[in-house]
């Protein structure tokens, strides 16, 4: 017996947390559109009876279910479960479903099969090196199938129910309501959690040579990462933490990196944003050979004005960065607004952030919904006083866009990509893209615990509670 648990997961996180309604009814009868186009495509192909239907669930990254089937006619039943584009190829058998969107649902004919396994990968770029891989076994006696009509069905009438916002349906008692809610608030209550490991540390220099070169020791390596309480991953590191230490320079700076490589695949340092030399922009092979595992590489180079960068492996990027090789370079000051108006809100000319955060966004690999290397309860809250200026620099080093929203305050967007505005802006949600960085300055002109967090709501939020990239501006 399989279920199509995706379409239940979106509809019961949306319920128990009553937050956007609209936006939560708009989003259920797109899915549910789709799922009865699905539908009727699969009656009216499942009209063969005899077929073997086995229920998989994509989502970043894994394909799941009970990917097993007897020898003969098998169907796949498609759902992808995830925030981003997905697919499933069986490239033995010459099938893919082509791109599913997020929340859509799709069958896919494998036609007769013979026994034997097949492996099962999604395509996209970098996604089967994330853990997106699976095998398909075929032999007798594995027959966990259902007729196709009946799991179209099953997936039809699910979903709208929950369009409905209705809990009469008798196919939706597998969700607990009352457990979901208690995981909620207990979720709360651990915040903030303590987790082993700190990211973002100040990196300081090892040494400074007789000309006044600053020389910077950085080691890439695996080491063990607690990403939330009692979530220990194998994370990869610069220094053994997530974020990689924070790099501050002055204008006019020679820095040495010494780069020793601890992974088990060649690497490099890509320094994104960052006016450097070509041969030292850390392309591998193209500006430098691959730094082999064991070996040590030096980066050198003058920097000669104000920039805000970030810096990851570029070879190996889409297995690196997930996984946590990022951390923050900055050439300068963090621009601040001072002394002007901007739509009509005076910005005094004292204005002393009494914090500067990096706030590193990460969404994938085995870091996954993140703000700095950490998921909520174990983000870190920005405690200030009321009244305190803040600057912010978000550093987008995940996969997808994150509009990230503070509750209260207006932040004031004062550079994007490390480069000053003439005309800074107001905005209480700030869109991130991947590889972008937004710095932002804002007053905590109020007391309390205000809310901090990614605005894709999945991104924040499932069924057993607030996760990911969630943390609070704490006013006292
Ligand atoms: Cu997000």
């Amino acid at each position: 017996m399989q279920t199509t648990p995706a379409p239940g997961e979106q509809r019961s996180w949306a319920k128990a947390t009553g937050f956007l309604i609209a936006l939560y009814l708009v989003g259920l009868a797109m899915i549910a559109g789709i799922v009865l186009v699905a539908g009727g495509g699969d009656s009216a192909s499942g009209g063969s009876g005899a077929a073997s239907t086995v229920a998989v669930e994509l989502s970043e990254f894994k394909i799941a279910g009970d990917l097993m089937a007897s020898p003969g006619p098998v169907t796949l039943q498609v759902t992808n479960a995830g925030t981003m584009e997905h697919d499933l190829t069986i490239e033995e058998l010459g099938k893919t479903t082509g791109a599913i969107p997020p929340g859509t649902t799709v069958t896919l004919d494998l036609g007769t099969v013979d026994a034997g396994d097949y492996s099962v990968v999604c395509t996209v770029a970098g996604h089967e090196g994330s853990g997106m891989t699976a095998t398909l076994q075929v032999m007798e006696g594995m027959d966990h199938s259902t007729s196709g009509a009946s799991t179209g069905a099953a997936g039809a009438t699910d979903d709208p129910s929950g369009t409905a916002g209705g809990s009469t349906d008798g196919s939706s008692g597998e969700m607990d309501y009352t457990k979901m809610d208690e995981d909620m608030l207990a979720s709360f209550a651990e915040f903030p959690a303590t987790t082993k490991g700190t990211g973002n540390q100040p990196l300081e220099p090892t040494e400074v040579l007789p000309d006044g070169t600053k020389r910077f020791d950085l080691t890439a390596k695996i080491v063990d990462w607690e990403v939330e309480p009692g979530t220990t991953v194998k994370a990869w590191t610069y220094n053994g933490m997530v974020p990689a230490p924070r790099i501050k320079l002055d204008v006019g700076d020679t820095a040495e990196f010494v780069l020793k490589n601890e992974l088990p695949v060649n690497t490099d340092i890509h320094w994104h944003g960052i006016t450097v030399p070509f041969d030292q922009d850390g392309v591998a092979p193209i500006t430098q050979d691959p730094i082999e595992p064991g070996d040590t590489f030096t980066y050198r180079f003058t920097v000669t004005k104000p920039e805000i960068g970030m810096y990851h492996p570029h070879l190996h990027g889409q297995m690196g960065l997930p996984n946590g090789m990022f951390g923050e370079i900055q050439v300068g000051d963090t621009p601040v607004v001072r002394g002007r108006t901007v739509s009509g809100v005076q910005i005094p000319a004292d204005v002393t952030p009494v914090q500067d955060i990096p706030m590193v966004l990460n969404d994938a690999g085995v870091i996954g919904f993140s703000l700095n290397g950490k998921s909520f309860p174990a983000t870190e809250p920005i405690v200030v006083n009321e009244g305190d200026w803040v600057s912010m620099t978000y550093f987008n080093e995940g996969f997808q866009s994150h509009p990230m929203h503070l509750h209260q305050f207006p932040q004031l967007v004062t550079a994007i990509d490390g480069i000053p505005l003439d005309q800074p802006y107001w905005a209480d949600t700030i869109l991130v893209g991947p590889g972008q960085r937004y710095t932002v300055q804002f007053k905590a002109s109020a007391k309390g615990t205000w809310v901090f967090h990614c605005h894709i709501l999945n991104h924040a939020e499932r069924e057993d509670g607030m996760f990911g990239m969630v943390t609070a501006v704490v006013v006292q």
